[in-house]
């Protein structure tokens, strides 16, 4: 039987508040859809079936390299972010697996397993740390890792990532994502070409170890941390990767590993038009790699990402990107930071289900430019929150995630257990 950690009187309180209201507001929208030729119920139903992962790494604090100020009851560890992932399950039933990041997230995994399967959490895809070095670890990142000019620490990058396949399988994990700080800092410090053959060699050897039935997805960031240049830095050289490695090989896109004003909605058109296209790693920016709220500043972006994802839906056979939201908490409580997040993803998904791709392609068939778009402004700009809202309620959310979230005080109850953090400098990604 499924645990719930927010009290289901508190829930069902709440939600009865609110029920008539939202009832009445569906039916609305039920009809002022079914006189665009859609059926709110089939809407409803692809949403519900809809689940983003939780980062174990978004439920604390995150920081800045200047500071990081957390917040009252921050998880002591994987343990207390599985409960917190669980309260973000419960609220918004959009969550059903978390995604681990290795070391940080080390724990026996048969606990591991265990801790999750109270709250009917699964695993999403492993992630691998080599950006930053461990205690104890016998080389130093600080050069590289999985491309570093040292073999002695290109073994020891592929050896982790050996331990996280490992990790995962005893845990029901089905992907290893592998995301490398490697780069360089000065024109002429490392040779593109070399330290770049290094990296497909390391990555040969991981994938030599993957499961059959597991997919590895590499990530590209266009800088940060090294500022002259990086191993892995665009969707191109990403697609090199995946092709150069096999079929069990795909581009995972976080969305703030671009330039700003980077056409992402293409980039994700391109993968999945050549099979590439493996996941994403939700999040929002403004300038770079900002790491906020996915939808919190670009909601329209995140709609057009998903209008391609539709669309490869009815396109391609097989096609089952991973979603994961990967953002950084500053100044929120990140339950509610990643409960809104993680409603906003399928707000996007449910906004481009709603286009109506018949009349879409007509109008492009036809070089009517004005009436193409107008078939995706109508679609973003539909209120779908009744949608999301009932499919959360049928099964067993909260209409309101954030009004029960703080009603149910938890936040406040965890801080009395979870001792208080001190500021300090410098935080994490
Ligand atoms: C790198 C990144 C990557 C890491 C995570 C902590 O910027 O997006 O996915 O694993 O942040
Ligand atoms: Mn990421
Ligand atoms: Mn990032």
């Amino acid at each position: 039987m499924t645990e719930h950690i927010i009290d289901p009187s508190i829930l069902d309180a709440e939600n009865a508040r609110r029920e008539a209201d939202l009832r009445r507001d569906y039916e609305t929208l039920g009809e002022r859809l079914d006189r665009r030729g859609i059926a709110v119920d089939a809407i409803k139903e692809k949403v519900a079936a809809f689940s983003v992962a939780v980062p174990s790494w978004g439920v604390g604090t995150g920081g800045t390299r200047f500071a990081r100020f957390p917040g009252l009851g921050e998880p002591r560890d994987i343990f207390d972010k599985i409960e917190d992932c669980a309260v973000i399950a419960q609220l918004t039933q959009a969550t059903r697996t978390v995604s681990l990041h290795i070391p940080w997230d080390k724990a026996d995994p048969n606990r591991l397993k265990q801790a999750a399967s109270r709250f009917n959490l699964g695993f999403d895809a492993m992630n691998s740390n080599t950006f930053s070095d461990t205690k104890g670890q016998l080389k130093s990142y600080k050069f590289g890792s999985l491309s570093a000019a040292d073999k002695a620490t290109r073994d020891q990058a592929i050896e982790h990532n050996l331990e996280c396949i490992e990790i995962g399988k005893t845990i029901g994990s089905k992907a290893l994502t592998v995301w490398i700080g490697d780069g360089s800092n000065f024109p002429g410090q490392t040779n593109f070409t070399t330290q770049f053959s290094h990296y497909l060699d390391s990555m040969k050897a991981i994938y030599a170890a993957l499961p059959d039935d597991w997919r590895i997805y590499t990530e590209h960031k266009m800088y940060e941390p090294a500022f002259y240049s990086t191993v892995v830095q665009d969707w191109g050289t990403n697609y090199i990767i995946a092709t150069e490695l096999g079929e069990k090989a795909f581009c995972l896109v976080d969305l703030g590993h671009h330039a700003p004003n980077v056409n992402i909605e293409m980039i994700v058109a391109r993968l999945a038009q050549f099979g590439k296209l493996g996941g994403f790693h939700f999040n929002d920016s403004k300038y770079g790699d900002d790491d906020l709220d996915a939808g919190a500043i670009d909601p329209f972006r995140l709609f057009l990402v998903f209008n391609e994802l539709v669309d490869a839906e009815g396109r391609y056979k097989d096609f089952h990107p991973a979603h994961m939201l990967d953002q950084s908490h500053n100044v929120t409580d990140p339950i509610e930071s990643l409960m809104l997040s993680a409603a906003d993803v399928q707000r996007a998904y449910a906004q481009a289900l709603l286009v109506d791709r018949k009349a879409l392609k007509a109008a492009q068939e036809a070089n009517d430019a004005l009436a193409a778009t107008q078939q995706l402004r109508t679609a973003f700009r539909t209120d779908v929150e009744p949608i999301l809202a009932l499919a959360r309620l049928e099964q067993g959310g909260a209409i309101d995630p954030l009004a029960t979230y703080r009603a149910a005080g938890y936040r406040q109850k965890v801080a009395e257990i979870r001792p208080a953090v001190e500021s300090g400098g410098g935080g994490i990604v």
